[in-house]
């Protein structure tokens, strides 16, 4: 942090620029319109995503990041090609936004041998270290330390490159997380720490679950200044997301960010995400609906008429389509292959 900011320094959301209706900052309408099409190809691939569930063409865990999407693309689209993302397994709309191939992503899910990870992954574990997408992890907290130590290689080779790593509320009452926040603390590394917070770890809240519920708080006890957004508006994601990228890529030194938000669906598609939470909470979520909002918000500014929204509409359901497509005519990997991978060969 520089020499102005205090570890307790934050960004609420009051302190945000207040947005009305129609009121789009000073963005070109290009960048308004990707960041519109890019929530909505989240939205409608994690949908299909869904359905493919169910007709039991992907199998194993599947976590979807429906109602998340302000929280996907804000954050990533502030981020360099060169800079490294973590994700937890919450990730297959981080990929996307990533520019991981949409059919590649699918086609892990599936199983299926052009699956970005040779289908041995699935949904736990996209991965694509040629866009510094370093994956996708099961075990919850357990990429925060791995995202530390890129951290520390990017700044041991005197590269400027940062790395973005993203985990949810309940990751953050994980031991890992804490000795990976001390780390960059204490040897000063170029760290954005970003916890989407959605309120629940499977089904338990975060008050729960955690202490301190305010979690932008949590770096605060290793020096590092913490920030809390709405994560369900993408321009204020994305706006302080981009000031904090390129605050930690001059001082080299880690940020920890809160991003608001909510999950719509269950947990994952095991759960109906009903038992533990109120009609009425989930109803006055519904009501900030990222997508919807922005929608809104962009016909209102007059940045486009509903017959562009019906256009990008009909190109992302053809983007989800081609994905399914090139999914179902992959084959499965060879079962003799099984053990193909697995180990790095002529280590
Ligand atoms: C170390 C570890 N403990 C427990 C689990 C089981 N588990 C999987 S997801 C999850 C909840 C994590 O919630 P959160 O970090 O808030 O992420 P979200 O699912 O809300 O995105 C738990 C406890 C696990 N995968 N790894
Ligand atoms: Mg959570």
């Amino acid at each position: 942090m520089g020499q102005s900011q205090k570890p307790t320094d934050r960004i609420s959301d009051a302190e945000l620029p207040v947005r009305e209706a129609g009121d789009l900052g000073n963005y070109e309408n290009d960048q308004l319109l990707d960041f519109y099409a890019s929530m909505l190809f989240v939205r409608r691939f994690e949908e299909r995503v869904a359905e493919m569930y169910l007709r039991a063409k992907i199998g194993g865990y599947c976590h979807l990041n429906i109602g998340e999407e302000a929280t996907v693309v804000g954050t990533l689209k502030a981020l360099r090609e060169d800079d490294y993302f973590f994700g937890s397994y919450r990730t297959h709309g981080f990929a996307i936004v990533r520019d991981l191939a949409p059919g590649a992503v699918m086609a892990e899910l599936f199983g299926k041998r052009d699956g970005c990870a040779r289908g041995r992954g699935g949904s736990m574990h996209l991965v694509d270290p040629d866009r510094r997408f370093m994956g996708g992890y099961g075990i919850v907290g357990g990429s925060i330390p791995l995202s530390t130590g890129v951290a520390f290689a990017s700044k041991y080779r005197s590269t400027d490159e940062i790395v973005m790593s993203v985990f949810g509320d309940g990751a953050t009452n994980i031991g890992a997380f804490h000795e990976a926040l001390n780390m960059a603390s204490l040897w000063k590394l170029p760290n954005l720490f970003i916890c989407t917070n959605n309120q629940y770890g499977m089904g338990t809240s975060v008050a729960r679950a955690s202490a301190v519920t305010e979690l932008w708080k949590k770096g605060v006890a290793y020096d590092i200044p913490g920030y809390k957004v709405n994560g369900m508006d993408v321009l204020a994601v994305y706006q302080l997301t981009k000031k904090l990228v390129e605050e930690v890529r001059r001082t080299k030194e880690p940020i920890f960010v809160e991003c608001v938000t909510y999950r719509y669906r269950g947990h994952s598609m095991a759960d109906a995400g009903k038992n533990y939470r109120t009609d009425e909470e989930m109803a006055a979520w519904r009501k900030r609906d990222p997508v919807e909002n922005f929608r809104k918000r962009l016909l209102e500014g007059e940045i486009f008429t509903q017959k562009d929204a019906d256009a990008i509409e009909e190109e992302v359901l053809a983007k989800v389509q081609d994905a399914v497509d090139y999914a179902e005519a992959s084959p499965f990997p060879d079962v003799a292959d099984l053990q193909q991978f697995v180990y790095a060969e002529n280590a």
